[in-house]
């Protein structure tokens, strides 16, 4: 590019700025280096980036304004919802010119129809804020996460994020009727619809979810509530080995049905990590150590206590086969709430104990176990004195099978450079078992070598045209995914 063209795409990039910054107004837009700091680093401390500003629009129309003058003159855009994704998606990279756009502001709850059973909130609305809105209508919104008191519903929905009540009403993707959108030439797709039947043509919205702001900004979506439970039950069982843990889900599922709402697998070394890490967690079975628990939840419309005797006896039976070494059913909700803090608690405190390679996989539910031993074995060869901290939706069959640096003897920058020799030793065994490399967390920037390499030319090539039908000009989170 010679000096003449350089100049011409700065000069037209300064005067986009100029007219970006009038079209939101003051309170939205900065370029104040301590105010976007916290906008250009990841969640974990992997990715740090730069950009010419940061935009805060305050509605669908202004965020409208905005990417049509990005378009018009080139600029590129990274939307960002609370910024905890955690494959890099929401960062920008470090020779970035283009906007960071942050949905926060646009965080009205439209619409709660208690008949429909739907809930139209706009993409800025934290999660923990929608869940709270959908039970002040005796409703629940079921996505549930470790960061849903910061993520945004515009992000999980870009994410298509999975959680702990996937097993029970599915992914963020199948929680979304409809969805209003701005396309990367500035458009507005209105696609609003609260109907649970629409055979009108190709399913745009499906396009969205799951993009990762890469075809363009969701700006609000019509979501899907459920009848509240009436009855939840909670318990943490202690079992021998992932195995065991696969046949209990069985036996819970045939003895409850659709009552499994939450089924958590966690390895002792997690639990170690939390209950040392975090303060206010604290073990269920004080003074026994156990190889593995999970953490179950059964929920249903029944009288409250309903789920409690068949939990019981689910337990019972299966204890008299060695597949559960000890239980505990939450007495109030308050040990509900305890258990699951010990759940939610493993992310934060994995960050306490060295650096941490993570893979975000999933199987078959009948492989779970046999993954989980077999590449634990192979880690552990491969890399003596590795942590394995495994733990996750099990139901699911996604496992966070994360890899902590080994306590004595390594640098961060040493133990990190080992990065793909062992993303290649658990993702080879995923993909041979019929699996995935990236279960609920997304492709982002992290995962983009791999989705090259596993997934077909086909498949890579139809997901480009898509991209480029959408986004010619490449302006929507250049470098993501693809
Ligand atoms: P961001 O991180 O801001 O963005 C994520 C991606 O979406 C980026 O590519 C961004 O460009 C894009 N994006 C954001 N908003 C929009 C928009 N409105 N339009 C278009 N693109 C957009 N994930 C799970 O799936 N399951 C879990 O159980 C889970 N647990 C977590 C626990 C912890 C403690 C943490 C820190 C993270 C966890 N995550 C989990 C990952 C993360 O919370 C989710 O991916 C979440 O959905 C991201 O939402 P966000 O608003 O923070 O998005
Ligand atoms: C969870 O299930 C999240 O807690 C985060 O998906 C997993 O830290 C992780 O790897
Ligand atoms: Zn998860």
């Amino acid at each position: 590019m010679n000096r003449t063209t350089r100049t011409r795409i700065s000069n037209l990039r300064d005067d986009a700025f100029g007219r970006i910054r009038a079209a939101v107004g003051e309170k939205g837009w900065t370029a104040d280096p301590a105010e976007m700091a916290p906008r250009l680093r990841d969640e974990r401390g992997l990715y740090e980036g730069r950009a010419g500003m940061l935009v805060r629009p305050a509605n669908t129309a202004e965020t409208a304004a905005v990417v049509a003058l990005c378009h018009e003159a080139g600029v590129p855009i990274v939307p960002q919802g609370g910024n905890t994704g955690l494959v890099g998606g929401a960062t920008p990279d470090t020779d970035f010119a283009g906007i960071v756009l942050a949905t926060g502001r646009m965080n009205r709850l439209r619409a709660v129809d208690a008949v429909n059973n739907t809930l139209t909130a706009e993409a800025g609305c934290i999660l923990a804020d929608l869940q709270r809105a959908a039970a002040g209508h005796d409703r629940l919104f079921p996505l549930s996460l470790g960061a849903e008191g910061t993520c945004q519903i515009g992000g999980n929905l870009s994410t298509n994020a999975g959680g702990t009540a996937v097993l029970r009403y599915g992914n963020a993707r199948e929680l979304v009727l409809g969805l209003e959108v701005v396309l990367p030439n500035g458009e507005i797709w209105e696609g609003l619809r609260a109907l649970r039947k629409d055979n009108t043509g190709y399913a745009l919205r499906h396009l969205f979810v799951g993009a990762e702001g890469t075809l363009g900004i969701i700006t609000a979506a019509v979501l899907k509530l459920f009848p509240l439970p009436r009855d939840r039950q909670t318990a943490l069982a202690a079992v021998p080995s992932p195995a065991a843990a696969v046949s209990l889900l069985g036996r819970l599922q045939a003895a409850t049905g659709e009552a499994v709402t939450g089924y958590e697998l966690m390895g002792r070394l997690p639990v170690e990590m939390a209950l040392r890490r975090i303060a206010g967690t604290g073990d269920p079975f004080p003074g026994s150590t156990y190889p593995q628990y999970v953490l179950i939840e059964l929920s249903g419309q029944g009288a409250e206590g309903t789920l409690k005797a068949p939990l019981e006896d689910t337990l019972a039976a299966a204890q008299e086969k060695g597949e559960v070494l000890d239980a505990v059913i939450a007495a109030s909700t308050a040990q509900a709430r305890a258990f699951w803090k010990l759940r939610e608690s493993i992310t934060e405190a994995q960050k306490f104990e060295g650096a941490s390679i993570k893979h975000d996989v999933a199987v078959p539910v009948s492989r779970v176990a046999e993954f989980i031993v077999a590449a634990t074995a192979a880690c552990e060869r491969a890399l003596p004195g590795v942590r394995v901290v495994a733990f996750g939706h099990v139901g699911d069959g996604n496992i966070h099978f994360n890899l902590s640096e080994p306590l004595a003897g390594w640098t961060r920058e040493r133990y990190l450079g080992e990065w793909e020799r062992m993303n290649r030793l658990v993702h080879d065994m995923v993909m041979a078992m019929g699996g995935t490399f990236s279960a609920e967390h997304g492709i982002g920037r992290l995962k983009k070598a791999e989705l090259a390499r596993y997934r077909s030319p086909v498949e890579l090539a139809t997901m480009r045209a898509l991209k480029t039908a959408l986004d010619p000009k490449g302006i929507m989170n250049p470098g993501r995914i693809l």
